[in-house]
């Protein structure tokens, strides 16, 4: 069976960026790529590349279960499980540092950008962290992995060193393609519209936060920084940030941008924000509840655990495969 393979930090609080760019994505290939099998996972491993404390971690890797669910995703073919709790991850991942170069790591441009902000000191493990998550991808021989514009440079080294791998050793890994979204590939800050709106930004007006209640959202849409001209247009380079409000609502409406320059030919922005209120809040809401009938039900560890069960078997087999090609321990199978 062919498979797409995703994952999300749960680092922060989930965000509409990462709704619109990530999860909603997600639900929209299952039902595209319906004869698909969809590993998806809570990436906690790569939560601790910067300092995070270990009560929230913890919190958080359930929220994120929770959410992912309560966004709609079937349940018929995903399997949904805890990054960590699957030990050939680990294992994958440093076997893959094997054969990464420092200067392929070096050219990150996430790893530049995180380290920069670091002030105890950079993890290695945020230098190390794009092998990882090849790993995360290749133990699954992904077909598609669907993600955000932030993620092509990791995808692009992964795809190397799947073929560096295969061919040194013969066919090992299949070669995965990124699926990013044509719409909302990039959300941007509501503050700033040059950065991508992000879980870690210390400025909570800058983004929508999926568990955000109703007035929070309206107050952060109608305080979205947007030039001062009044005309409801679609343009990135002379009006960036209302030009980020147009993307969130063709993420959730699927309008065109004519429609919606139509619809407000002689209107402002207040209209336009005041109805993009509603519409985040009417895409929010529903979410919003079944999360909380989830979060503390037993059917969220039921379904990891059978998310994991079933991921552990095939990560399990590729981890062997590949200590046996290297010549690693003692068996010869
Ligand atoms: P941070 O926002 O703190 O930098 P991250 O980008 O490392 O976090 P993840 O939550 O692991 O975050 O990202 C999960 C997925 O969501 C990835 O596929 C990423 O590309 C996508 N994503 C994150 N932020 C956005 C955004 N603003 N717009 C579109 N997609 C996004
Ligand atoms: N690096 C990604 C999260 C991530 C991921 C993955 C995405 C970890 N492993 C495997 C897709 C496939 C991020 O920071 N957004």
């Amino acid at each position: 069976m062919k498979t797409i393979v995703s994952g999300i930090q749960p680092t922060g609080s989930l965000n509409i960026g990462t709704y619109l760019g990530s999860i909603k994505n997600f639900v929209k290939l299952q039902k595209i790529y319906s004869d698909y099998h969809f590993y998806l996972f809570i990436a906690d491993l790569h939560a601790l590349t910067t300092p995070m404390d270990a009560k929230k971690l913890r919190q958080k890797i359930k929220e994120l279960a929770a959410l992912y669910l309560a966004c709609g995703l079937e349940r018929e073919n995903l399997s949904l499980f805890v990054q960590s709790e699957l030990p050939a991850h680990s294992q994958m991942g440093y076997l893959l540092q094997c054969h990464a170069y420092m200067g392929e790591l070096e050219r990150m441009t996430q790893y530049k950008d995180k380290a920069q902000k670091q002030t105890d000191g950079i993890r290695s493990s945020l230098f190390t962290y794009p092998a990882l998550m090849a790993a995360d991808i290749l133990l699954y021989d992904a077909e598609y992995v669907p993600v955000g514009d932030d993620q092509k440079q990791h995808l692009e080294l992964t795809r190397t060193l799947a073929e560096r791998i295969n061919h040194r050793y013969g066919d090992v890994f299949k070669v995965p393609k990124p699926l990013i979204p044509k719409v909302a590939s990039r959300i941007m800050s509501l503050t700033d519209p040059t950065k991508k709106m992000s879980k870690s930004d210390e400025n909570v007006k800058s983004r929508i936060n999926l568990l955000d209640d109703e007035n929070i959202i309206r107050k952060r849409i109608k305080s979205a920084v947007t030039d001062s001209d009044q005309t409801v247009r679609y343009d990135r380079e002379e009006k960036p940030g209302l030009s980020n409000l147009f993307d969130i609502r063709i993420a959730i409406t699927d309008e065109s941008v004519k429609e919606i320059e139509d619809a407000y030919e002689g209107k402002g922005y207040k209209e336009f924000k005041e109805d993009l209120g509603d519409i985040v809040v009417e895409e929010l809401l529903p979410i919003q509840k079944r999360y909380r009938e989830l979060i503390d039900s037993g059917e969220l560890d039921k379904i990891l655990d059978e998310g994991k069960k079933r991921a552990e078997q095939v990560a399990n087999k590729k981890v062997e495969k590949l200590n046996r090609i290297l010549g690693l321990g003692r068996k010869r199978k």
